[in-house]
């Protein structure tokens, strides 16, 4: 087992990883940047290393500072949490060379689920279900009319490398496809440094479901069921449940099991998801993310396993102890994410926390790295914390996040904390009737007030 773990992260991750780690008996280093010097995981860390200047590829992105850290400190492991450096396979790669565990897959396996063909093609060869689409990239247009006119228009030209939406672009008809093409291709190009594109049938009104897996890379694997997450608001998750309103018992063990003996053929270690899109009772692969994920709590308050706990434990050569009959779902959770941003207009709203009471009771949590008179740097995401809430069935769930939402405090920052309000209180919301467009109409429809 480690002895000290470094978190190379900030906010609500780092703490949740400083908790699990202190769970069980391993001592933490705690790095910031000169802007983070104030905040919460800095101060409750064992210990902690100024690794830099505010801008995150100075500090949380700077790989010599957290080497020195790791070395000025004895850590001899390090948690990345999510984003930053935690899907890039050559930080894993350099932590290896210098002996140092890193807590997450192998670097083989982030480096194929960063390359969104390279993913989709291994996904199809494990047999993941796929969007119908091209056999990897497109050189020539004449090959994409070819491809559009087997799989039938709409069809979407997705970048390689792309993330967040960017690079995406749709074609209704062989007119617009060439332009489709050129522009993705240049988009891709100026985001990514990679013109790589590739084409899928485009789903008109799918939602977005994950299938949380655990491997052990020695040929175990099980899956931890799902969340929805198709409320979102440009390609940013907002509100993510588990288990999906769109599944039943059945199909949650079929694509569950699909995954995880996929997971347990390619010798997958860690935590992981496998992100589909799901359209008239198919499941369709998009993607994987090889990290922990921001909404992985939904899955926490309905499975009861810590999965940073099993991360850690991972890492560090343990066989999995969890084996699929273990995991039970048990009720319903929800998350919301709150960000210090304008509820209706979404502009930033960083700056100093005047009051601060958060929601608590049974079923509550809220996974959070602020406090009272802490100041929210403008330099970072901005998510001031997520408020989970677990009941025996989603109405409960509902009516506790209602309660709770009711209760939280942020005052001296806007927070997206109205929206939350307004969403709760919104039929198809109550009913689980949503798609991935859902939440964009519903704003663009006047959903938080009109104008403001
Ligand atoms: C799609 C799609 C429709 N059809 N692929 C958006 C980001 C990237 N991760 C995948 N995305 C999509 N891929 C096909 N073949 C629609 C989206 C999409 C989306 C997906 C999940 C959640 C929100 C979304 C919002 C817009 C578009």
């Amino acid at each position: 087992m480690f002895d000290k773990i470094l978190i190379a992260n900030r906010g609500e991750i780092a703490l949740r990883i400083l908790r699990a780690a202190r769970e069980l008996g391993i001592a933490t280093v705690a790095v910031h940047s000169t802007a983070d010097a104030e905040a919460m995981h800095v101060k409750l860390a064992d210990e902690s290393v100024c690794i830099g200047p505010p801008a995150a590829r100075d500090s949380y992105l700077n790989i010599p500072a957290l080497l020195a850290a790791c070395e000025i400190t004895g850590a001899d492991a390090v948690h990345p949490g999510y984003g930053f450096l935690s899907e890039n396979a050559g930080f894993a790669d350099i932590l290896a060379e210098h002996g140092i565990g890193f807590i997450g897959p192998k670097a083989d396996h982030i480096r194929i689920m960063g390359d969104k063909i390279e993913a989709k093609r291994t996904a199809r060869a494990l047999g993941i279900p796929c969007v119908p689409g091209s056999d990897g990239a497109i050189t020539e247009d004449a090959e994409a009319l070819r491809v559009a006119e087997t799989i039938g228009y709409p069809v979407l030209v997705k970048a390689a490398s792309g993330g967040g939406g960017r690079g995406m672009k749709v074609a209704h008809s062989a007119a617009e496809l060439s332009d489709a093409l050129a522009t993705a291709r240049t988009e891709a190009k100026a985001a990514f440094g990679d013109d790589a594109v590739y084409l899928e049938k485009y789903l008109m009104r799918p939602r977005h479901i994950e299938i949380q897996i655990l491997g052990d890379g020695q040929g175990r694997a099980i899956h931890l069921g799902e969340r929805d997450c198709s409320l979102q608001r440009r390609h940013q998750k907002v509100l993510e449940e588990s288990p999906s309103p769109a599944l039943n018992d059945g199909q949650r063990e079929e694509i569950g099991e699909i995954c995880a003996a996929a997971m347990r053929k390619l010798g997958y270690s860690g935590v992981g998801t496998i992100e589909f899109l799901y359209e008239d009772g198919a499941f369709y692969f998009i993607e994987m993310n090889t990290r922990i994920q921001v909404e992985h709590p939904v899955t926490e308050m309905v499975t009861g396993f810590d999965l940073v706990n099993e991360q850690i434990l991972i890492a560090a050569g343990s066989q999995l102890s969890i084996t699929q009959a273990d995991v039970h779902m048990r009720g319903h959770a929800i998350e919301c994410r709150i960000n210090a941003e304008n509820a209706a207009t979404f502009r930033p709203s960083p700056g100093k926390i005047a009051y601060y009471h958060p929601p608590g009771g049974l079923g509550v949590r809220v996974d959070s790295a602020v406090y009272q008179g802490y100041t929210i740097p403008p330099y970072y995401d901005s998510l001031v914390g997520k408020l989970i809430v677990h009941g025996r069935n989603r109405n409960e769930a509902l009516l506790r996040l209602r309660r709770s939402l009711g209760e939280f405090i942020v005052d001296g920052i806007d927070t997206t904390i109205p929206l939350f309000r307004a969403l709760v209180q919104n039929p198809d919301i109550q009913n689980g009737d949503y798609d991935i467009h859902w939440l964009e109409r519903f704003l663009a429809d006047g959903g938080m007030g009109g104008t403001s």
